[in-house]
C-alpha cells in the first residue's frame, strides 16, 4: 500500500477501506477518478478506470520511479504491476502473465501497450543490439496489428476485433530475446457488414480514404519489421480486391447467373495476378465431386453472393493471420545459445476483445462474450476459489466468502453434447438444408430448463425476444440477446475450393503462399474441417490452460461512461462493472487473507540464516517449529499463521523485512568468508 500518497486522493488500496461495502468502494473509486488517480490496488490486482484523456504519467521520469521498486513503495500504477511480474520472473525463475480484462472500451489495449513499453524501457541496460532489435519489433508490431485487427465500433473507436496473447521471452539476464503472438478469432464479418455508426477495419481507410497519416506509420512499421516491398504491395492489393468485391453484383439471364459489372473482373484479375476467366469462373461456378465424376455447377445468384462474401472475409482473415505469422518469424527467439542454454522465461500479456452488447448481437459477439466468461472463470479459480480452498486445506481459520461462480455459464456454452456450441455443431452436421431456426429449436429443446438461457418460446410474454430468431443469455456481465441469423453459415465457414485454387494459382508468389491448400483437387478434399465454434472453443481452452500454468497478475479495467467523457463517472455503470468483475469479493478475500505463503522447508531454506535458532541447522522437532521460532525471534509472529504444510504471511511488509534482513546477512557472511580466505581471521 502506498502510504505516502495523501488521503485526499482516497485509499490507494481498497483493502484499506474502513468497511468493505459497495458504497465505500464506489466512493473511493469515484474520488480517485476525479482526482486523476486512475489506478487503485486490491493487493496485487490493479483496478484501472479509463481516464479518456491524455495522462502525464507514462513518461521516462515515471518509469524511473517504478523501476525495481516494490509494489507498495509508489502510488498504484500499471508500471508497478509490470515490474512485479518482471521481478517475480527474474527472482524465482518463473513464467508470469499479465491478464487484462474489462468490457469493450475500458482501456485494455492501452494498458497492454503501456506495460510493454515499460518492460522495454527497463531492460537491456547494456544496449545489446539483438535485444534492441527484438524490443523494437515487439513495440512496432502493435501498430500493424491494430491497423488490421481494430475498428471503430459503437463501444470503442479503436476496438480490438481479435484476441491477442503475446509471450515475451527473456534470457538469464532478464533481457527480452524474442516473443510470440497468438491471435484469436478475428471478427471477419466486419469486412462485408458493419452496424450503423461503425466502420470496417482501420486498414481499409488508411489505404484509400482518409487516414493517410496512419497509413504511412503502418507502412513504415511494416518495413521496420521486415516486410518486403512486394509483400507490402500484396497487402494493399488484397485490401483493394476486397473493396472491389464489395461492389461486385450478380444478375440472371434466363437460367444463367452472370456478373453485372464485368469491368471489375479485369480489375480483380490484375490485382490477383490471375487469368481473367478464372476469376469469373470461380465467382460463378463451383466444382463438385459426385461419385467419381467431377462437374462444374453453376451458382444461383444467392450462392454467388455467398461465395463472393466468403471470399472477401477469408482473404482478409488469411491476410491477418499471415501478418501475425510474419511478425512471429522476426520476433521468435533466434539465438541458438539462448534457446538451448540458460533459462528462458516468459511474461505473457493478454489483451482480448472485451465483453460487448450491441443493438444486434451475432455469432461473433457470442464468441467474444464466451471468451470473457472464460477469463472471468480463470480469475475466480485463481483469486477467489483456490485461495479460499487453500486456507481450508491448511487448517487456517477462515470464514467462507461468497461469490457468483460463472462456471454454469461457461458450461452452458462449451459443455459436450448439450452446450450451445455442441448444439450448433450438431445442426451443422445435418445433411440437407439446415436453417438457423432449426438450430434455435435445438437450443430450446436442450436448454429449456437452464437458468441462464431463454427464448421467446420459453418465455412467451417477453416481447423483447423475436420468435424463431432470438435467444438470451444471462452472462456474468449482463443479459445479451443474440440473433441466430447467420450462426449456421458462420460456424460452417465454407469457402469454395475453387477460390482457394484461384488464389493458389496466382502468379503473385506472396498471395500464392497464403493459400497452400489451393493445390488440392476437389477429389482430394474429403475431410470435413472443424467448425469455427469448435476451433474457437479449443483455442480458448488452451489459452486458459496456458495462463493457469503461469503466475498471473491482473489488471481489471473499468469504463466510467459510455460517451468517452473524461469528466463523467456514471455511478450505476461503474457499480455494475465492480459487481460483475467480483471486485468487492476480491477485496474481502484479500483482506482476510495472506499476501504470501511458502512451505516450511522452502521458507527455512531462504531465511534460516537470519536466526541463531535455525542457522546453519535447527534442532527443533519439525521445520514448522523452527519457522515459528524464527518468526517469533524477529517479532513477526503476530502477522503470520501456521498451516499444516505452509506458513502464511499476512502483509507484504513482513516479507520485505525478512528479505532485507536476509540480504544484510548474506553481505555479512560474504565479508566474513572473504576475510577467512585472505587469512585475516
Ligand atoms: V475493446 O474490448 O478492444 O473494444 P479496450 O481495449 O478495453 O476495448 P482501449 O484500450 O482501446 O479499450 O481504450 C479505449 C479508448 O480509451 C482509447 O482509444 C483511448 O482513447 C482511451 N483510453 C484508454 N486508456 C487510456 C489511458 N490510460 N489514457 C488515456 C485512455 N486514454
Ligand atoms: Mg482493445
Amino acid at each position: 500500500m502506498a502510504e505516502h500518497e495523501s488521503l485526499e486522493f482516497g485509499k490507494a488500496d481498497f483493502v484499506l477501506l474502513d468497511n468493505v461495502s459497495m458504497e465505500e468502494f464506489m466512493a473511493n473509486l469515484k474520488l480517485r477518478f476525479e482526482k486523476g488517480r486512475i489506478y487503485t490496488y486490491i493487493g496485487e490486482v490493479v483496478v484501472s478506470v479509463n481516464p479518456y484523456r491524455a495522462m502525464n504519467i507514462y513518461g521516462r521520469d515515471v518509469i524511473e520511479q517504478y523501476k525495481g521498486r516494490e509494489l507498495y513503495e509508489r502510488p498504484p500504477h500499471l508500471f508497478a504491476i509490470a515490474d512485479a511480474a518482471y521481478k517475480a520472473m527474474k527472482r524465482r525463475n518463473k513464467d508470469t502473465c499479465i491478464v487484462i480484462s474489462g468490457e469493450s472500451g475500458a482501456g485494455k489495449t492501452e494498458a497492454s501497450k503501456y506495460i510493454m513499453q515499460y518492460i522495454a524501457a527497463i531492460t537491456n541496460p547494456n544496449q545489446r543490439a539483438e535485444v534492441e532489435r527484438v524490443k523494437n519489433m515487439l513495440l512496432k508490431s502493435n501498430c500493424v496489428l491494430e491497423a488490421f485487427g481494430n475498428a471503430k465500433t459503437n463501444r470503442n473507436d479503436n476496438s480490438s476485433r481479435f484476441g491477442k496473447y503475446m509471450d515475451i521471452n527473456f534470457d538469464f539476464k532478464g533481457d527480452p530475446i524474442g516473443g510470440h503472438i497468438n491471435n484469436y478469432l478475428l471478427e471477419k464479418s466486419r469486412v462485408i457488414f458493419q452496424q450503423e455508426g461503425e466502420r470496417s477495419f482501420h486498414s481499409f481507410y488508411q489505404s484509400c480514404i482518409n487516414d493517410g497519416a496512419d497509413f504511412k506509420a503502418v507502412a513504415d512499421a511494416m518495413k521496420v519489421i521486415g516486410f518486403t516491398g512486394d509483400e507490402i504491395q500484396t497487402v494493399y492489393k488484397i485490401l483493394a480486391t476486397i473493396l472491389h468485391l464489395g461492389n461486385l453484383t450478380f444478375g440472371v439471364d434466363g437460367d444463367v447467373t452472370l456478373i453485372e459489372n464485368t469491368k471489375l473482373v479485369s480489375v480483380l484479375r490484375e490485382l490477383l495476378s490471375t487469368k481473367e476467366e478464372n476469376v469469373e469462373k470461380a465467382l460463378l461456378y463451383r466444382t463438385v465431386a459426385t461419385g467419381r465424376d467431377v462437374i462444374e455447377k453453376q451458382h444461383t445468384t444467392q450462392e454467388a453472393n455467398y461465395g463472393r462474401d466468403a471470399l472477401a472475409k477469408a482473404m482478409y482473415e488469411r491476410l491477418f493471420c499471415w501478418i501475425v505469422s510474419r511478425i512471429n518469424d522476426v520476433i521468435e527467439v533466434r539465438n541458438y545459445d539462448a534457446k538451448i542454454h540458460g533459462k528462458n522465461t516468459v511474461i505473457g500479456v493478454l489483451d482480448i476483445y472485451g465483453f460487448e452488447i450491441f443493438q444486434n448481437n451475432s455469432f461473433e459477439q457470442f464468441c467474444i462474450n464466451y471468451c470473457n466468461e472464460k477469463l472471468q472463470q480463470l480469475f475466480i479459480q485463481l483469486v477467489l476459489k483456490q485461495e479460499q480452498e487453500e486456507y481450508q486445506r491448511e487448517g487456517i481459520p477462515w470464514k467462507h466468502i461468497d461469490y457468483f461462480n460463472n462456471q454454469i455459464i461457461v458450461d452452458l456454452v462449451e459443455q459436450q453434447h448439450k452446450g450451445i456450441f455442441a448444439v450448433l455443431d450438431e445442426a451443422c452436421m445435418n445433411v440437407g438444408k439446415v436453417t438457423d431456426e432449426v438450430f434455435l429449436q435445438g437450443l430450446n429443446t436442450k436448454l429449456a430448463k437452464h437458468a441462464h438461457y431463454t427464448s421467446r418460446k420459453l418465455s412467451p410474454t417477453d416481447k423483447s425476444l423475436e420468435f424463431d430468431r432470438d435467444f438470451r443469455i444471462r452472462h456474468y456481465a449482463g443479459d445479451v440477446v443474440y440473433s441466430v441469423v447467420g450462426f449456421i453459415d458462420k460456424n460452417k465457414d465454407t469457402l469454395f475450393q475453387d477460390f482457394k485454387r484461384l488464389l493458389y494459382n496466382s502468379s503473385n508468389p506472396v498471395l500464392k503462399a497464403m493459400w497452400p491448400e489451393g493445390k488440392l483437387r476437389i477429389t482430394e478434399v474429403t475431410k470435413r474441417p472443424l467448425t469455427a465454434a469448435t476451433l474457437f472453443k479449443n483455442s480458448m481452452i488452451s489459452l486458459v490452460e496456458n495462463l493457469a500454468s503461469k503466475e498471473p497478475y491482473y489488471v481489471r479495467c473499468v469504463k466510467p461512461n459510455d460517451v468517452k467523457s473524461p469528466l463523467l463517472f456514471e455511478h450505476e455503470r461503474c457499480r455494475h462493472q465492480v459487481e460483475y468483475l467480483g471486485l468487492l469479493e476480491n477485496v474481502r478475500v484479500r483482506r482476510a487473507g495472506f499476501a504470501n505463503r511458502q512451505t516450511y522447508p522452502r521458507f527455512l531454506q531462504r531465511y534460516k540464516m537470519i536466526s541463531e535458532f535455525t542457522w546453519p541447522n535447527h534442532d527443533l522437532p519439525s521445520d514448522k517449529e523452527a519457522v515459528k521460532r524464527l518468526l517469533q525471534g524477529c517479532g513477526f509472529d503476530h502477522d503470520v499463521a501456521y498451516g499444516k504444510t505452509k506458513v502464511f504471511i499476512r502483509t507484504p511488509r513482513t516479507l520485505f523485512s525478512l528479505e532485507e534482513q536476509r540480504a544484510e546477512m548474506v553481505k555479512r557472511i560474504v565479508l566474513f568468508l572473504q576475510k577467512v580466505w585472505r587469512g585475516t581471521i
